[in-house]
Order: structure tokens, then C-alpha cells, then sequence
């Protein structure tokens, strides 16, 4: 087919879709019709994403590009600085209708509601059928998952995650879990140590392309959060490919043990560092399991670290995703503790006398990145025990990290850590005062707060905001069978020492509000 002659079918390939095995791709003919992939202002500004996670995607896009060139596929390819480019998907679509004149656009189900949602008026509005192809990416539909949750008086992962097992087969025996149970995380919560061996992900060298790329994003994006250099993601499947067996060699045998565990300076531990590669399209999540799976049974890792690994993303990445498709558009606006306080100034500079979070936000600036607990117990936890507005979170998590897109952002951020969907994805807020931290991580050592304060000056914010919080929220959370404790220890204490965490979080609260240091 020449370049201008007419096509069958425009295929549209967004950019978290850079996988041959994409089922628009599978459902397309090679000779007759054409593949369209867009660099759009519209997705790249939404939310202002991190410089480096515009970078990845694009060079990834461009990649990917060449890949389907070589495959075999006619690609137009529209580059954020190409004339005429309207900075949208329906603008770019529209544009290569009059174009190629194709007799129907096809396309998988993008990630996010919002983009679906822009997609429902194609049809009409270009006087053609557009047919959106389910994402076989995923182990669990949108519409399995609405079937599982039907008739549930709760949607715990746990249960989810058991069918998932079953129906996958992964890491069964028979009908039975490998090892006779589901979930061996109580063997992973070890604090690391800072003499152990310390993987590091791949780093690949940006290529002529990727180059390219940064030149862009660093003239047209500078203004966006986050360091551009150095950049070192893999943007293509090889890459990517070769970045998890590095991950399967050094890091799986010790991925589960030290799972929760956080260190200064170390800002990949074990982790597989995977997610943005994942999410994009370069790495496929049965695969990743599978070979997870054959490197337990072949002896190469424990089995606390394949469960592990595999509950991450046969368990929680396709839950989220259910809870997601399910619950949205509303999801995106719960606040059910009614949080109205804005995202402290540090969380986009870093600029904190909180090690803890000082380190996470400084990590995310440097490699739009930061491992789960991480996320979870420093940054998330700080939010919920500031009382922040779950908006502002979710806003600032979706665009700090490479691996963000809302579908796996939102209902991390909204539900298991802002709690702001009252209990329907977690069964009790994720909250921790200074000793959890403590005990996870090496941080409270260098820090200018002392952990074991309680209260007054000096003592670590996270002690008084942590009773603050349950206080405050009592009357959302006093039935909540899973803070009995806590709130038993509450109401136990003397008055005099329960009005001391009061005044010293409301003076650190005062702070926030102030927009001063903390
Ligand atoms: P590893 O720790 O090595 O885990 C392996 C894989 O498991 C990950 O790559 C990921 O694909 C999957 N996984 C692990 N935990 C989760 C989870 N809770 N939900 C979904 N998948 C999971 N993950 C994203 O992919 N995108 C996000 O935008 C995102 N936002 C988050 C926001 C908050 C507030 C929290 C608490 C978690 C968020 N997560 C998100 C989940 C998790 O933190 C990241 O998947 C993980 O840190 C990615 O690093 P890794 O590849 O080294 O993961
Ligand atoms: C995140 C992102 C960015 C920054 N830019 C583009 C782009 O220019 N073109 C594109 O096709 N996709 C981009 N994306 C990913 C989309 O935002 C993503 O496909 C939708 O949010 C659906 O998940
Ligand atoms: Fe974080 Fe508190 Fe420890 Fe400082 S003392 S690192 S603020 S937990």
C-alpha cells in the first residue's frame, strides 16, 4: 500500500499499547489496513506528568513504531512537533480519517475512563463505525470481575486473588496452593540491613531516538515535575525483557523477605522495578508469573517470593483494575473522611525535616519512582494523617510516577491508601505513627525528628498525627472491627496525655496550613 492510498481499517494504538499482541493489532489485516499512533499535548498535559515519564513513553512509542515498520504494519506516526498536529486523540483521528479515508477505526479499550469517555461521540462525530476491542492484556475483564463482585457483601483481593490462582492455575497443585497456602506474606516483613547485597535494575543508554526525545521534552516540557536526567529506562520489549531476568537472576530470591523494607539511599532494594514497562505494554503480566513461577519450581527462588510476587500482580494489579472499571466515574471524587487539606508544598521539592518523606519525594523526583511502602506507608500515610484532600493525592500520584495511569493509580491511591472510599477496597486505613517507619527502615536514624518522642518539640509528626487522626475520624471509623485496639488504647490513656498529641498535631497541622517548614 502506498502512502496515500485509502486503508480498510485505521488502527488506533495508544501510547500505554506498545505490545504486538494487542488485540486491535490481532484483529487488524496487515496489507489493507493502517496503524495511527499519536504524540498528543492533550495526554502529555491532563495532569502535568514527570518529565521522565513523557520521555519513556514517547521514546517507547517511536520504538515501538519501528517494530511494527519492520513487522510489517503501514504506520502513520504523528510527532508532538509534526504541522498541524491538534494535540488530541479525536483531533488525530479525525485528521487521518480525511487523510486515508478508512472505512472504520478500530481500537482496545484504553486504560482510563476519562479517554473512554471521549471516545463514546467517534462514531457519530466521524460518520464511522469504531469498534473497541476488549484488552487481553489483562487476566480478568472489567466484565469477569463485575460477574465476581456481584452479589459480594465485601470484594476483598484475598478472595479475588484465590480465584485468580485457580483459574490461572498458577502456583496450584491440583486444587490446592502450592505449600498448602495462599499467602505467605507473614514471612515478608523484614526490615533490611544495609550490608546486604543490593541489586540494581538495568539501565539501558539512551539511544539516537530516545536522545532525540529528551531534547524534546526538555524544550516543550520543562516546567513538569521531575529531573529528565539521567534516563535510563528501557523503552523497547528486548529491553524490557532483559531488565526482569535481571530482576528473576538477582532480586526474586529476596523479593518477598524484604518486601516492606526501606533504606537511605537505596531506592530499588529488591524490588523488580518493572511496573512502567508493564503498564506501557513492553512486558506481559502471564508471562512475568509464569516465569516466576518456573524459577520456584526449578529451585531458584523461595516460595515466600514467587507468592509474593505473583499476589502483586495476579492478586492486586488486576483487583485494582476490577475496582476501577466497577466503581468508576464515581470513584475518582470519594472522600468519605472528608480530607479538605491541600498537598504540603514537600511533596513536590522534597524539602522536609521528615527523613522519611524527604527521601521518598526526593526519589521520585530523581527516578519517578518510589517502591510500594514507600507510596503506602511515608507518602500515602502522611496524606491520610495530614488529612489531605484525596484529589490532590491521587492528582499528584498520577503524575509522579512513570508507571501512573488512573486505572491503577486511582484505586491505590483512593482506596488502599486514602481510605476515601471508606473501607470498600481496604479493610482499615494504612496508617502508622513514626514506630512502623522505624522498624521498617533505617531513617529515623539520620532524621531531625526523634521517633521515640511522642509529643511536644522535636517529637516525629507522625506519633501525635497518628492518634489525631483516629481521634478526629472516630466517628467514621469507631465500628471498624480492625481498629478496636488502637481505640481501646485511646480511651485508656489520661486525658492530659491524649490533649498533648492534640495540641502538638494541631500546631503540625497549623504548620501545613501555614505553608511553613516542617
Ligand atoms: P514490585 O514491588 O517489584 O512488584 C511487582 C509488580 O507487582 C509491580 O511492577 C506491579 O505491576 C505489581 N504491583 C505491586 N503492587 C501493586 C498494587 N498495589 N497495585 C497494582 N499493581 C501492583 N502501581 C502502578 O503500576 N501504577 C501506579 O500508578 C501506582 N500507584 C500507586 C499509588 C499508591 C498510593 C500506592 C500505595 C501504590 C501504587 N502502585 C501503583 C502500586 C505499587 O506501588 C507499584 O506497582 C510498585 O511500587 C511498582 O514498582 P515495582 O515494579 O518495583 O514493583
Ligand atoms: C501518558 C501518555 C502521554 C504522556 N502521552 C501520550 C501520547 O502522546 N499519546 C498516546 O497515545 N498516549 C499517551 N499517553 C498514554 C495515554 O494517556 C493513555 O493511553 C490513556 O490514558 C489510556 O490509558
Ligand atoms: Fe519519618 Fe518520624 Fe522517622 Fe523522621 S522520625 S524518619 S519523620 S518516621
Amino acid at each position: 500500500m502506498n502512502e496515500t492510498s485509502d486503508c480498510r481499517k485505521l488502527v488506533l494504538i495508544l501510547g500505554d499499547q506498545l505490545s504486538p499482541d494487542m488485540s486491535s493489532l490481532r484483529h487488524a489485516d496487515q496489507k489493507r489496513d493502517r496503524v495511527l499512533m499519536v504524540e498528543v499535548m492533550e495526554e502529555a498535559t491532563y495532569v502535568r506528568h514527570h518529565k521522565k515519564k513523557i520521555a519513556f513513553l514517547f521514546s517507547a512509542m517511536r520504538h515501538f513504531e519501528q517494530e511494527l515498520r519492520i513487522a510489517g504494519w503501514s504506520v502513520d506516526y504523528v510527532r508532538l512537533d509534526a504541522s498541524g498536529n491538534t494535540g488530541s486523540f479525536k483531533g488525530e483521528v479525525k485528521r487521518a480519517v480525511a487523510r486515508l479515508n478508512p472505512e472504520g477505526i478500530l481500537l482496545t479499550e484504553p486504560g482510563e475512563w476519562r479517554v473512554l469517555e471521549g471516545m463514546q461521540s467517534w462514531q457519530e462525530d466521524l460518520g464511522l463505525p469504531v469498534e473497541i476491542l476488549s484488552d487481553q492484556r489483562f487476566m480478568c475483564s472489567p466484565a469477569e470481575f463485575r460477574a465476581w463482585a456481584t452479589g459480594r457483601k465485601q470484594l476483598r483481593m484475598e478472595t479475588f486473588y484465590q480465584d485468580m490462582r485457580r483459574k490461572t492455575g498458577l502456583l496450584m497443585d491440583g486444587e490446592n496452593p502450592v505449600g498448602g497456602k495462599w499467602n505467605f506474606d507473614k514471612e515478608n516483613r523484614k526490615p533490611a540491613r544495609s550490608d546486604l547485597f543490593m541489586p540494581s535494575p538495568k539501565r539501558v543508554r539512551p539511544d539516537k531516538v530516545t536522545r532525540e526525545v529528551l531534547d524534546l521534552v526538555e524544550n516543550r516540557f520543562a516546567d513538569h515535575f521531575g529531573s529528565l536526567e539521567p534516563f535510563w529506562f528501557a523503552v523497547t520489549k528486548q529491553d524490557a525483557e532483559a531488565a526482569f531476568e535481571g530482576f528473576l537472576e538477582a532480586s526474586l530470591e529476596n523479593f518477598g523477605t524484604y518486601q516492606d523494607a526501606m533504606l537511605e539511599g537505596e531506592k530499588f532494594l529488591y524490588h523488580a522495578v518493572i511496573s512502567a514497562y508493564l503498564n506501557a505494554g513492553l512486558l506481559d503480566a502471564l508471562t512475568l508469573c509464569r516465569q516466576v513461577e518456573t524459577a520456584y519450581r526449578e529451585g531458584k527462588a523461595p516460595l515466600n517470593a514467587a507468592e509474593g510476587f505473583i499476589r502483586q500482580i495476579l492478586g492486586w494489579r488486576e483487583y485494582v483494575r476490577g475496582i476501577y472499571w466497577l466503581k468508576m466515574p464515581a470513584y475518582a471524587s470519594e472522600n468519605a473522611l472528608e480530607a479538605r487539606r491541600h498537598l504540603p508544598d514537600f511533596y513536590w521539592t522534597g524539602k522536609t525535616r521528615m527523613k522519611c518523606v524527604a527521601e521518598a519525594v526526593t526519589q521520585t523526583i530523581e527516578e519517578a519512582y518510589a517502591h510500594h511502602i514507600q507510596r503506602l506507608m511515608v507518602t500515602g500515610n502522611f496524606a491520610l494523617l495530614a488529612g489531605v484532600d484525596p484529589s490532590e493525592v491521587h492528582e499528584w500520584y498520577l503524575m509522579v510516577y512513570a508507571d501512573a495511569y488512573e486505572w491503577v493509580e486511582l484505586p491505590n491511591t483512593i482506596g488502599m491508601s486514602q481510605f476515601a472510599d471508606g473501607g470498600l477496597l481496604a479493610s482499615k486505613p494504612y496508617i502508622s505513627s513514626g514506630n512502623y517507619i522505624n522498624k521498617m527502615s533505617d531513617y529515623c536514624r539520620s532524621c531531625s525528628y526523634e521517633v521515640s518522642r511522642k509529643t511536644g518539640e522535636g517529637a516525629c509528626p507522625f506519633n501525635a498525627l497518628y492518634w489525631h487522626f483516629l481521634d478526629r475520624n472516630e466517628p467514621h471509623l469507631r465500628n471498624n472491627p480492625r481498629l478496636g485496639q488502637p481505640y481501646a488504647t485511646w480511651r485508656k490513656m489520661a486525658p492530659e496525655k491524649q490533649d498533648q498529641y492534640r495540641s502538638t498535631a494541631e500546631a503540625i497541622l497549623n504548620r501545613l496550613d501555614q505553608r511553613e517548614e516542617l
